[in-house]
């Protein structure tokens, strides 16, 4: 009983508006032909719907989304690496069912950095987070310090682009995206969190109050909450609940547990498991093994809630193992944790979408975890012009996964930290480093990186170079730096684990 009025607003019909029609309608030479006309603007209605229907038919469910991330594990230490030490069956099965990705980086050889890249799909130094954020080991002169550093506000996340496609968006266990409230997950797109803002903490619930604040579990926002029992099982049930809570709509999980991360403490039944493994060793197998099963707790409530077959789950790492730390494997590559050798930004790098993805497939070009969101969005039905027209370094990934494209996904890739660099094009890398003289290496011969090549190919080496140059010259100064004395202990650390370096 509305009309449009003339400034579009609507005004209430008129008493007389409605009479009129009432006498029309009753009329019987009005009501006949108006049988027939409702007859056919009835038939005319469901055919436009029907056709509708059929061209618009609603899109299938955009998948839910699942990422398992792990924090300092060794190359070598999955049984789908081929560890015959380490029981991971889960992971593994998740491999056989999905694509193994025998060259699959991340954009940064620790942890912050690599989770910014991670989180924005850009190389992480285009915005200043060159170096880890880690309070207490920063030199003074950085610009920011403690819970300052963090993810600058104005850089989206996936969270933030994946809930603006209409997903419901977690985050459980590790930030490390800067401790201060303007940082904190639900506000870089997520919906809930339970977990802690910093970089490290232990697995067993503080009984005290911890020295650092970042450390505590928190839930939501500012409510904090020390969980009971091992952390890595704890986090994994969160997770769980989250996903039962929302089976029905599109989700984004995203699971950074700290596992394997130092402090080395596992369950003692998880240590039962090893008797043939000792010291750091063993309580590195027990801590993945608690890794893997939680891992597959969720990827179980995934298959009893249906949702297996539509949901789009990666297994990563953030960074290299950090052999002198927590006995972590990353054999065959050299180098670990905090470097540039491969064993430094070279992970265990899972996918498995059943309804989109082939099964039990090596990919062996080299790919980034900077190519996740990309991919993400991809999957979640962004169209590749909107991709294309965001600020991201990653690539779309499902093309070439699907078979679409075979070609590389990737011309070039960059890391730095400081003077420290590296660069991969084709099948070369070249590293730059402080203390002696660039060296180039022919990775897929030499994934060990003992045969410096740089003396027999100086155009090659001068090309890369500049290459790199140019690239760091789209690139953001450091926010803040760790304290000199890190980058020897850093130099240090790769030549212990690196037949050919300086001893
Ligand atoms: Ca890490």
């Amino acid at each position: 009983m509305f009309r449009v009025g003339e400034f579009g607003y609507r005004f209430p019909e008129t008493s007389s508006d409605t009479f009129r029609r009432w006498t029309e309608r009753t009329s019987p030479a009005n009501w006949i032909p108006s049988i027939v006309k409702t007859l056919r603007a009835t038939l005319t209605a469901l055919f436009i719907v029907t056709a509708v229907s059929i061209i618009a038919a609603p899109a299938k469910r955009p998948p839910n989304i699942v990422l398992l991330f792990a924090d300092d594990a060794g190359y070598a230490d999955f049984g789908f690496q081929g560890s015959r030490e380490f029981r991971t069956p889960h992971l593994d099965r998740l491999a056989a069912e999905g694509i193994r990705f025998s060259q699959g980086y991340v954009s940064a050889s620790v942890c912050g950095p690599s989770r910014a890249g991670l989180m924005t799909g850009r190389y992480q130094q285009r915005f200043g987070y060159h170096e880890n954020n880690v309070p207490g080991y920063m030199s003074e002169v950085s610009a920011a310090d403690g819970p300052e550093m963090g993810l600058p506000v104005e850089e989206k996340t996936m969270g933030d682009y994946l809930k603006a496609r209409g997903y419901r968006t977690a985050v459980f266990g590790k930030w490390h995206l800067g401790g201060a409230d303007r940082f904190h997950p639900l506000r870089r797109g997520f919906d809930e969190f339970y977990g802690f803002r910093g970089g490290d903490r232990d697995y067993f619930p503080f009984r005290n109050e911890p020295s650092d604040a970042m450390r505590k579990m928190e839930r939501g926002f500012g409510q904090f909450e020390e969980h009971e029992g091992y952390l890595t099982d704890v986090l994994a049930e969160e997770a769980c609940g989250f996903i039962e809570r929302h089976a029905d709509r599109p989700f984004f999980v995203y699971l950074a547990f700290n596992a394997v991360h130092t402090p080395m403490q596992a369950t003692p039944e998880d240590l039962e498991q090893f008797p043939e493994l000792t010291g750091k060793r063993r309580e590195l197998a027990a801590m993945t093994l608690a890794l893997d099963r939680a891992c597959g707790r969720v990827l179980d409530t995934l298959e009893r809630l249906g949702l297996e077959e539509n949901t789009l789950v990666v297994f990563t790492n953030d960074n290299g193992g950090p052999s002198d730390k927590n006995a972590s494997d990353n054999s065959p590559l050299s180098g670990t944790k905090s470097n540039h050798l491969e064993g430094g930004i070279r992970v265990p790098y899972l996918v498995r979408w059943p309804a989109q993805l082939p099964a039990g497939v090596v990919y062996d070009k080299p790919v980034i975890t900077l190519d996740l969101l990309p991919t993400f969005l991809a999957a979640a039905g962004a169209g590749a012009d909107e991709i294309e027209a965001l600020p991201l370094d990653g690539v779309n990934l499902l093309p070439y996964l699907q078979g679409k494209r075979d070609d590389a996904p990737h011309d070039i890739l960059f890391w730095k930290k400081g003077v420290r660099a590296a660069v991969r094009s084709g099948q070369w890398k070249l590293i730059r480093f402080p203390d002696r003289p660039a060296m180039l290496f022919d990775i897929e011969q030499d994934p060990s990186e003992l045969h410096d090549l740089a003396g027999a190919h100086p155009d090659l080496v001068k090309e890369l170079f500049y290459k790199l140059y140019q690239w760091e010259m789209q690139l953001e100064r450091p926010r803040w730096m760790l304290k000199t004395q890190f980058e020897k202990y850093d130099i240090d650390r790769m030549d212990a684990y690196w037949p050919i370096g300086r001893k």
